[in-house]
């Protein structure tokens, strides 16, 4: 029993007791979750969908998609889940580079998606309200296709330093190990209610929250995005919550947000970005509760984690999860770091991905030794807990959304008006960090930020843009002729605060 819907609803409760709370009042039952699963597995046979099939959706949060996820786990079908703020340029590549056998949209975006899938090759597009409908038409049943631990389950796409975005390969025991995991290091129960606001198109969303909450027949409060409103009048129905630092630095600034209204709440979960050791304290002091930080990536799903019974400690990730094996290594050399000095955290265990979809070459690279090379600098203090101090990867991480800087620098340096760039990532009190894009341009009298943000609008998703454009006349470099972002991160450190 190796597919992973079979291995999570071998753990479903009762078919009447609830799955999901809708904002709208609708309670989805874990009879549902069977129910429509099948359904849309079997929507999907009907499309030609094939074992082994990519299914990619990019559409607004919705029960639909999450039972289409279910679905095309049943079916064998591998699920790629596209961030909604992806643009057309972004969308191309990835069809023609996932080549799925259909694409799910919004109905708002069904014509344009209609011409790039044509475009490249894709044969079914259809809108997300569309395939629920269909699902609807087909029966409730589905014999769930049995599948290997090793094949795939879903592909995320993750960008990289250099080039073009890479598809991680998760297989279904990769999801599955995780999960399994989780439930018991931060034990979840079927008792758990859990508040789920993230987004369901990248691994925190979708996986550690989503599937852990499976694992133990639990239920959770299907919010459609952050609203810290909404959430204030939802916690009390919850005993738990995940989110993005953001979410927690939103909820410290809402008055309403007090020891009383969260004195029930079992855990509260944060990761996918640094939380910043001053919110870590601050919420604890508001609230009474240590959030529990973790660490974790696309390509590996969860690796280390504070303890649930223990001292969680603020700026620090916490130790090793079970099963995973974590070094601290020489960037250079891959040898062991002595204890208390900055390595790269390197990663092995089941829960480490597949490699990336037709890019043999750039899984090699990342791995030594067995190990997955993460590029997040780190050390290890006596008692065995892990701070991350840094990337060796140029990467930005903002609101817990990841922007690789070579990405922005390429599409601001095709602009005419551009002579060269660098993006560098500024702190952001609500966001972490965001980019900022220094600007050397071809006429040393152009100065207009707005024309060039004009120009990427279409380019790039919103969140890759630049916060702010700053015009100089040239660049710091180094003896290689390297930009030194370092210095430009230092003598920019104030611009957003
Ligand atoms: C939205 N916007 C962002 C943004 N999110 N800009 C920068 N960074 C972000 N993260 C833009 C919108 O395009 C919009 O632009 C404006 O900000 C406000 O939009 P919004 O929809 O109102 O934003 P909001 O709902 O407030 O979203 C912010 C957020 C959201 C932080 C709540 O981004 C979020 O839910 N992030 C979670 C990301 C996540 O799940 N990461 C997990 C990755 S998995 P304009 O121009 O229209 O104003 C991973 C592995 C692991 O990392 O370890 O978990
Ligand atoms: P993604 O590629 O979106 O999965 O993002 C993974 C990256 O998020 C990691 O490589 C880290 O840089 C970062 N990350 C995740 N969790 C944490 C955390 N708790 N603290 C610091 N960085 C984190």
């Amino acid at each position: 029993m190796t597919n992973l819907y079979s291995r999570l609803s071998a753990c479903f409760p009762d078919p009447a007791r609830p799955f999901a709370h809708l904002h709208d009042g609708t309670v989805v039952s874990y009879g549902d979750v069977e129910a429509r699963s099948a359904a849309f597995a079997n929507t999907l046979r009907s499309l030609g969908v094939q074992v082994g099939d990519r299914v990619a959706v990019q559409a607004e949060k919705s029960i639909d998609m999450l039972m289409l996820y279910l679905g095309s786990l049943r079916a064998g079908a591998v699920f790629l889940p596209l961030n909604t703020a992806y643009t057309a340029g972004e969308l191309d590549y990835f069809m023609r580079d996932a080549e799925p056998a259909l694409f799910v949209c919004d109905p708002g975006a069904l014509a344009a998606i209609e011409a790039l899938a044509k475009e490249a090759g894709v044969s079914h597009v259809a809108t997300m309200p569309g395939l629920a409908e269909q699902a609807s038409n087909n029966p409730a049943t589905f014999a769930t296709i049995e599948r290997d631990d090793d094949d795939l389950a879903a592909i995320l796409y993750t960008s990289g330093t250099t080039g073009r975005s890479k598809g991680a390969m998760l297989s279904h025991d990769n999801l599955g190990s995780n999960a399994f995991m989780l439930r018991e290091a931060w034990a979840f129960t079927g008792g758990d209610a859990l508040l789920h606001a993230l987004p369901i198109f990248h691994t925190h969303g979708l996986f550690v929250a989503t599937n852990t909450i499976l694992a133990v027949g639990g239920s959770m409060i299907f919010l459609p995005k952050l609203d810290p409103k909404e959430i204030l009048r939802q916690l009390p129905r919850a005993t738990t919550m995940m989110g993005v630092p953001t979410f927690y630095i939103r909820l410290l600034d809402e008055p309403g947000f007090t020891r009383e209204l969260v004195q029930h709440i079992r855990l509260f979960v944060s990761g996918s970005a640094p939380l910043s050791a001053d919110i870590h304290r601050e919420f604890s002091e508001r609230t009474g509760h240590a959030i529990l930080e973790r660490y974790g990536m696309t390509e590996t799903n969860m690796n280390i984690s504070n303890p649930y019974v223990g001292d969680r400690i603020a700026g620090t990730v916490g130790k090793p999860l079970p099963g995973v094996s974590i070094r601290i290594a020489d960037p250079e050399t891959g040898a062991a770091m002595p204890q208390g000095e900055v390595g790269v955290i390197e990663i092995a265990g089941p829960n480490v991905f597949k490699g990336y979809w037709r890019m043999p070459e750039k899984t090699e690279a990342e791995f030594r030794d067995g190990y997955f090379i993460s590029g997040d600098l780190a050390f290890e203090d006596a008692r065995g807990y892990i701070s991350i101090v840094g990337r060796a990867k140029d990467l930005i991480i903002s609101g817990g959304y990841n922007v690789y800087p070579a990405e922005v620098e390429t599409a601001i340096d095709e602009l005419p008006e551009v002579h060269e760039s660098a993006v560098i990532g500024v702190p952001h009190r609500d966001l972490g960090e965001a980019p900022v894009a220094v600007i050397v341009p071809r006429d040393k009298d152009f100065a207009d930020a707005e024309a060039i943000k004009a120009s990427l609008v279409d380019k790039l998703a919103r969140f890759k843009q630049p916060r702010a454009i700053l015009f100089v006349d040239a660049l710091p470099k180094n003896a290689m002729g390297k930009v030194q972002k370092a210095a430009l991160r230092e003598e920019h450190k104030g611009l957003l605060s």
